[in-house]
């Protein structure tokens, strides 16, 4: 077996534990008429997911709503936009899987990584014997193999599986939601057996069933750690199925990955993954950020800043923690080549503007101070003596200290997790969209979209999403006279013959690009052939698309 010299440890004692129907047992909590009944949870046009009752029907995740209605005509809709109700309940799970493990590690808002590797030995060592009756009873165990492991792998598994088994009943006592779990020695396995059998079950595999379980997958995209993007890179070389991944040859991985990343994938595929759970903190960053109509008055920078700020302060006050250091990110309009480009400034604060712990209390001087801050690192990122046009303006922060007080207590950490609004927008944003391919991320080092924290926002076309983020849009019906019109920002003649040049980018969904005007067009194409000569010039790093913050981030298919 082509294991690329990767030891296949199986010392560790991994859980997974997956919420069932989450946004929509949330809801049939609050209201339990909703209990006996097909229910979907709607967002825009889609409904996201719906109750097992509903599946019955045919009803799967982000299906259209009219297609759900047809299944199911009698499905009853909650509309699941304001993530509250799920982000609380998400990080009460959370806290109770913190009872077993100081390792635990979200996975969107309803999904944990627990290492119980520790509890198990604790376990063992006060047990004795005769585990198998008991786990056959509450375990579906995969996999065809009966092989001995000489490690002592197996009783720890089954160890595993009565915690798991607890795990559950106290989310259900306490919180009152049911889950799955998964069982194995490795997060790749626990996260894809977890999923064999739904809802309300668990389910364990032995390190000699890993094999087996990987071949159940339809294809590459299957496994957790590989989203669209690498599957698509890998099906240009001809790899679709797992068998294919498995029978590369690495040289030719390597013509699209780095060798580390090119062994991993193809570890994966035989079910080997090392990587630890890691123990998710507090997000490393809040922050908010406002693309405004075109901003060319110091004044109205700093109205801007102190209307960001007083938002932004509240989110602090929820997180708990003290700010250190301060970044202010702005974007520039370029009047004649007609681009924009967003650059950033930070600075360290005094984290003792923040200690009264309530932005009501806050001194209204500190408040003042942060200002003043903002706008040195204001001005030194655009030169103010000079006309100039913010079309974006973004604060955040970045480091942060402890609040003694709160230090490892629960309270701190049932605070809300803000990085969310932190991604950035007042306006809404998408960046932390929770794609399916950010959903899959799961269990390596090598995530390709890295936030492991990232949660679903309410779904929105990219269009709509797009308009409503970039001001452009309005501004033909805007009367201030400072502000941009439309045909400002349209090319001018001599550079209309230039647009012959520009192209939808790949990955980007044509019918939305075509209807974007010309210079929203060009910057798009430009942001893509940057992105390219970028690639290019990284010899033998994977081809990914680097978007950035630029607009064409918004319309990347993911
Ligand atoms: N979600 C979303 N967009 C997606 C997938 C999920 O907004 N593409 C939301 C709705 C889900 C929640 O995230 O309730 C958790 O996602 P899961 O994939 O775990 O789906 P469920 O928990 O709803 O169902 P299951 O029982 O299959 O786990
Ligand atoms: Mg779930």
């Amino acid at each position: 077996m082509n294991t690329n010299g990767y030891k296949d440890e199986h010392a560790r004692t991994i859980i997974h534990i997956d919420l069932d129907c989450f946004y929509a047992q949330v809801e049939t909590l609050k209201r339990s008429e909703l209990k006996n009944v097909p229910l979907g949870i709607q967002q825009k046009n889609i409904v996201v997911t719906s109750n097992y009752i509903a599946r019955e029907f045919g009803i799967r995740k982000c299906m259209l709503l009219t297609e759900a209605m047809q299944l199911c005509p009698n499905l009853v809709l909650v509309n699941g936009e304001d993530l509250n109700d799920y982000r609380t309940m998400s990080y009460k799970v959370t806290a109770l899987l913190q009872k077993y493990s100081e390792v635990v590690e979200r996975l969107g808002l309803d999904e944990n990584f627990v290492d119980v590797t520790k509890l198990v030995e604790e376990k063992l060592r006060s047990m004795n014997s005769s585990l198998g009756d008991q786990i056959q009873s509450v375990t579906n165990v995969f996999g065809s193999n009966e092989g001995y492991c000489q490690c002592g792998c197996e009783v720890r598994l089954k160890v595993g599986s009565l915690i798991a088994e607890e795990m559950r009943r106290l989310i259900y006592t306490q919180l009152g939601l049911t889950s799955c779990a998964g069982i194995a020695h490795n997060k790749l396995l626990a996260k894809i057996v977890c999923s064999k059998h739904k809802p309300n079950q668990q389910s364990m595999i032995y390190p000699d069933n890993a094999l087996e379980l990987m071949l159940s997958l339809n294809n590459v995209e299957s496994i957790p750690g590989i989203g669209k993007a690498t599957a698509d890179l890998l099906q240009n070389i001809g790899i679709r199925t797992i068998e294919d991944l498995q029978n590369a040859e690495l040289i030719e991985l390597k013509k699209l990955f780095d060798i580390d990343k090119a062994k991993f994938l193809q570890n994966l595929s035989y079910g080997i993954d090392n990587s630890q759970v890691k123990k998710s903190g507090k997000p490393s960053s809040i922050g908010l950020e406002d693309s405004c109509r075109l901003i060319c008055a110091e004044k109205e920078v700093k109205e801007k800043l102190r209307e960001l700020l007083k938002r932004l302060l509240l989110l602090v006050e929820a997180d708990g923690r003290l700010p250190r250091t301060i970044k202010l990110t702005v974007r520039k309009f370029d009047k004649l080549t007609k681009m924009s480009r967003r650059e950033t400034k930070q600075s360290n604060i005094n984290s003792h503007f923040f200690t009264s712990g309530c932005v009501a209390e806050m001194n209204p001087n500190n408040i003042e101070k942060i200002l003043m801050i903002l706008m040195n690192m204001f001005r030194k990122l655009v030169k103010v003596h000079k006309p100039f046009h913010i079309t974006l303006l973004g604060i955040s922060f970045v480091k942060f200290n402890e609040r003694p007080s709160y230090r490892n207590s629960i309270a701190s950490f049932l605070r809300k997790d803000l990085e969310v609004q932190s991604i950035i927008n007042i306006e809404n944003l998408i960046s932390n969209e929770s794609s399916p391919e950010s959903r899959n991320q799961s269990p390596s080092s090598c995530r390709e979209s890295s936030d492991p924290e990232s949660e679903p926002t309410p779904k929105r076309s990219k269009l709509a999403i797009f308009k409503r983020n970039r001001n452009f849009f309005e501004y033909d019906t805007c009367e201030s006279p400072s502000k941009l019109r439309v045909q400002d920002l349209q090319l001018t003649s001599e550079k209309r013959e230039n647009i012959q040049n520009i192209k939808c980018p790949p990955s980007v969904d044509e019918s939305v690009f075509q209807e974007l005007p010309l210079n929203v067009q060009q910057e798009i194409w430009s942001d893509y052939a940057k992105s390219e000569i970028d690639s290019a010039s990284c010899a033998n790093k994977p081809k990914k698309m680097k978007t950035g913050n630029s607009i064409l981030n918004y319309l990347v298919q993911k």
